[in-house]
């Protein structure tokens, strides 16, 4: 698998907020990847379930919205829509921490620069499920300064049909609600936006990774199909950051990193 970007492809980027990076995991830990996701959900995973935040997602003529965002297991289902603190598990940080994305955030940060992650999470949309997730950018307003990347990476092929991540190219440059604490756009301007821009379906195959530029405003629906959409995203930061309301992130790459 490659390391690094070519010129053109950060030319890409820097011009559209986001980059298709193709296909990042070989067959073999695509399948240890998705195998340890069910395992997580289905409560068989040696794993410190109280570290890991799940949040269960809404079950369609039963519950209204997903479950609370909290850590611990919320019972053996696949019916799982958040799960978040993966850095913790071994497999995910062995994925977060390839030598592409070192490149990505020594490239965003520069070479020197500390890079933790403010999330590593698992974002479902079970089976003729999930939830609606409305147009944002991802931008928290507790922390000192932004964090500028995401990699975000399908672990069953994304589609329209199924929810797939949908973007506004080239909409990274300024950010669009500042005042809200995550980013979020209210209808208007996302009417706004979607009446104005061309939006696009990151379709991707299982095992392919998109790097997107955290002001990208983005969204994404549910999904009608038999099957699960299952995918992880990571935000990287500078490990300088720090947050108003004293929470702590963990290191990927530099010196005392997870490992
Ligand atoms: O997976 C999704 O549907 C959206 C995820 C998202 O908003 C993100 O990774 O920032």
């Amino acid at each position: 698998m490659r390391t690094e970007l070519t010129v053109a492809e950060w030319a890409h980027y820097a011009a559209e907020g986001y980059l298709r990076l193709g296909k990042v995991l070989a067959d073999d830990e695509l399948a240890a990847l998705q195998q340890r996701i069910d395992d997580i959900m289905l409560g068989k995973a040696s794993t410190d379930y109280d570290r890991i935040l799940m949040q269960l997602d809404r079950i369609p003529g039963q519950t209204d919205a997903p479950g609370p965002q909290t850590k611990g297991h919320k019972g053996a289902t696949l019916r799982y829509r958040k799960i978040q603190d993966l850095e913790f598990d071994p497999l995910f940080l062995a994925y977060m921490q390839k030598p592409l994305f070192r490149h990505l955030c020594a490239r965003t940060y520069g070479a020197q620069t500390e890079v933790a992650c403010l999330r590593a999470m698992f974002m479902n949309k079970p089976a003729r499920e999930g939830t609606v997730l409305v147009w944002h950018q991802d931008r928290w307003t507790h922390l000192d300064r932004d964090p500028l990347i995401t990699i975000w990476t399908a672990l069953d092929p994304a589609t329209k049909a199924n929810g797939c991540v949908e973007i506004i190219p080239g909409a990274h440059h300024r950010l669009i609600n500042p005042e809200h604490n995550s980013g979020f756009l209210t209808d208007e301007q996302s009417a706004d936006l979607l009446r104005n821009n061309e939006r696009v379906y990151l379709e991707l195959a299982a095992g392919e990774a998109v790097l997107l530029h955290n002001y990208l405003p983005h969204g994404s629906g549910v999904n009608s199909t038999d099957s699960p959409r299952r995918a992880f995203s990571v935000c990287y930061m500078d490990a300088a950051t720090r947050a108003y309301n004293g929470e702590h992130y963990s290191l990927i790459f530099g010196e005392g990193a997870l490992s």
